[in-house]
């Protein structure tokens, strides 16, 4: 049984799902010699923010996943799993969890599945035949979706190898496939994993990038709700301190999701960390989530600013900043690309929230930026209420993009 019917019978039919999803990802080989070699000026990124950039030479190298493989080793870990299987309370709660999160995946999803998912069905059955014309077609279906140019290049040719060898002719059985291919260019890499990484040796403090506008304040807030559901003790830290507002507004959200909160308008950002953190310590918080600023003048000070931080957490704290998540706007397309490759050059990012998904018909950039910036999309925004924040799951999204198809 393919990729394809795997996820839609993980979805649709009552089987739990969860140790699926944990199984693909450690299952996975994965490869790291890839790396983007653009270099991308982040003043100019920052100004044009409607400018789209498409340039990347990364060399793509040859994936060689075999999907069947993990699938059958998947589903032999799941027998076993299921004969120990206790149905547990907690058990059933996790299940009701799921069920949630798959259903936001679905609803933020409406744009994209109706835009480049409806276009390929179209696709499927305008032609009876797999031509050029219809690889020609589905060459810019894929474009316009912001898979990224070179991931779709790589992409086609991988698919017009998969006709040639298994003899595929019709459209239709082609579906599947390229279903199965783009999970393929999520998984066969290194980073899968879109796990946080926690301290264990003191607070486990998150540092938040990104250009304005894209989603910063707002993720922060959603996260301390979660988070704070989990039982952790959250504390926000506003060290955004060069616009008005920007610190009262993550104040705003640290009542809205009843965590803590420390900022100090008009200070240096560095100071407003480390009385931040230091304050995490003495009051035992288990999370501190860090607002900063989305422009400096310039990408030195910006640089400057971040390294700042930096010292100041690694002082406090053993290890460090757990995380720095870079927060992209989906909506603004390879743009966000553009930004995730200057942010890389000035600074150690772990992590990227794609914000705005639901906004967007082209859900495609998932896919692009796991190909050109080989960083995890960790967590992903589908909406603007505190709920609408979700860890990164590719079954899900594949899920919630193509379950019109399936
Ligand atoms: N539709 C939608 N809007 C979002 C999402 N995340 C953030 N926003 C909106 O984007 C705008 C800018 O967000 P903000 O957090 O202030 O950005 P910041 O400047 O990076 O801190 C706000 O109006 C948010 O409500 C999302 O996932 N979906
Ligand atoms: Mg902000």
């Amino acid at each position: 049984m393919g990729l394809f019917n795997k996820i839609k019978n993980m979805f649709k039919s009552d089987t739990t799902f969860e140790e699926d999803v944990d199984d693909v990802k450690e299952t996975e080989e994965f490869d790291s010699s890839e790396e983007a070699d653009e270099t991308v000026d982040l003043d100019s990124c920052i100004e044009e923010k409607g400018t789209d950039k498409v340039s990347s030479d990364d060399n793509l190298e040859e994936k060689s996943i075999s999907i069947s493989e993990i699938s059958k080793d998947k589903k032999k870990r799941k027998k076993s799993k299921k004969s120990e299987k206790i149905h547990s309370d907690n058990h059933s709660s996790n299940k009701e969890v799921e069920k949630q999160s798959v259903k936001v995946y679905e609803k933020g999803l409406t744009k994209s599945r109706q835009g480049f998912v409806s276009k390929l069905a179209n696709l499927t059955n305008k032609y009876s035949k797999v031509t050029d014309e219809y690889f020609e077609e589905l060459e810019e279906i894929l474009i316009m979706a912001d898979i990224g140019i070179n991931t779709v290049m790589d992409f086609i040719d991988r698919l017009r190898d998969r006709v040639r060898k298994e003899g595929i002719t019709s459209p239709d059985d082609l579906k599947e496939i390229i279903v199965d291919e783009l999970f393929i260019i999520y998984v066969n890499d290194e980073v899968l994993s879109n796990r946080i990484n926690y301290n264990d040796n003191g607070p486990t403090v998150i540092l938040f990038i990104g250009v304005n506008g894209v989603g910063k304040t707002t993720t922060i807030g959603k996260l301390a709700n979660k988070f704070r559901d989990e039982g952790k003790r959250v504390l926000l830290v506003g060290a955004d301190t060069f616009r008005a507002g920007a610190v009262n507004q993550l104040r705003e959200w640290s009542e809205k999701v009843d965590v803590g909160f420390f900022g100090k308008e008009e200070s240096d950002p560095a100071s407003v960390v480390y009385d931040g953190v230091v304050k995490a310590k003495e009051e035992n918080y288990d999370v501190v989530l860090v607002d900063t600023a989305g422009r400096l003048q310039n990408k030195v000070n910006l640089m400057k600013e971040l390294e700042k931080m930096n010292k100041v957490i690694d002082g406090l704290v053993d290890g460090g900043a757990a995380e720095t998540l870079l927060v992209i706007d989906a909506t603004t397309g390879q743009n966000g690309i553009s930004q995730a490759k200057a942010f890389k050059e000035i600074t150690n990012i772990t992590g990227i929230v794609l914000t705005k998904l639901d906004g967007t018909a082209k859900g495609g950039i998932v896919l692009a930026i796991k190909e050109s910036i080989g960083i995890p999309v960790k967590y992903i925004g589908l909406g603007e209420t505190k709920d609408d924040l979700q860890v990164f799951d590719i079954e899900k999204y594949i899920y919630g993009l193509f379950k019109d198809m399936m």
